[in-house]
């Protein structure tokens, strides 16, 4: 009788992006769902954008001390592109080929969304940026937390509270609120357009609701997560 291997080895590793606003709770529910995954025996990584490699990382510094702002949208999609593509090539991919599953806090479609379809930069340089950097390492699942931007903006301000930081007050004024509320919609007409891959959750819940739902949706995914634990 022929004995199968443990549906966590023989499966193929899966690349999965969170994605969406600031302060929407990406970062917790990485973390969540990779110890859920570990909890099934997966062996998983979880990673950011910009970041995950020293060289990426060093791009990340630059782009979030503000010192490319001023090149515009365009120069830093290409920044990120530039990136993702270390990224994609030292830390994705490999890890994708040993059977390890990766988790990323960002991928893609924040260049889409922020530079893109917020910031106006052409699709066509955005489309080409993708198609190089990604190199066909497209996410399996992209799941997409969503929420009204101003409760998100409160999350973000008590944990600035928490951390003794001070936040500006005029940083969520009226004009960034409209910008916030574009960018939310952009998010939205991606998972639109990408269907197959693309899940909308909402993020206006508990922590722990959110976990249960992100886990719902990735086992409906991917249901060999499932049947590995019955075995
Ligand atoms: N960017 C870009 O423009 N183009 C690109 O291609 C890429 C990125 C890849 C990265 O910033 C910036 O780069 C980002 C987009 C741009 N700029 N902005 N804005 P980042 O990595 O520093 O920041 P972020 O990605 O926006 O993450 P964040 O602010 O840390 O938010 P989060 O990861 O979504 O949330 P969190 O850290 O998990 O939670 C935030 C707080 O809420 C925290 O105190 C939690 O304890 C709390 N929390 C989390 N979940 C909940 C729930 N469910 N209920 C209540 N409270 C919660």
């Amino acid at each position: 009788m022929l004995q199968e291997a443990p549906t966590s080895k023989a499966s193929r590793a899966r690349f999965i992006t969170f994605e969406g606003g600031e302060g929407v709770g990406k970062s917790t529910q990485v973390k969540r769902l990779l110890q859920n995954l570990q909890r099934h025996d997966i062996e998983a990584v979880r990673t950011r954008e910009p970041g995950g490699t020293p060289k990426a990382e060093a791009i990340r510094s630059f782009i979030l001390q503000g010192r490319s702002e001023s090149w515009g949208p365009g120069a830093e999609a290409v920044l990120f592109a530039a990136a993702r593509l270390d990224h994609v090539n030292q830390l994705i991919a490999p890890n994708l080929r040993n059977g390890t599953w990766v988790l990323s806090d960002r991928f893609h479609d924040s260049t889409r969304a922020y530079q893109g379809l917020t910031g106006g930069v052409d699709d066509k340089l955005i489309a080409g940026l993708e198609s190089l950097a990604l190199d066909g390492h497209a996410p399996d699942l992209t799941i997409i937390l969503d929420m009204d931007p101003e409760a998100a903006f409160k999350r973000v301000a008590e944990r600035a509270i928490e951390d003794g930081l001070a936040l500006t007050g005029d940083r969520f004024e009226k004009e960034e609120l409209e910008w916030h509320k574009k960018l939310r919609d952009g998010f939205l007409s991606i998972a639109r357009d990408n269907p197959d891959r693309c899940v909308v959750i909402s993020a206006a819940q508990s922590e722990d609701t959110l976990e249960a739902a992100i886990w719902e949706a990735v086992t409906q995914r991917f249901p060999e997560l499932l049947r590995g634990s019955q075995a």
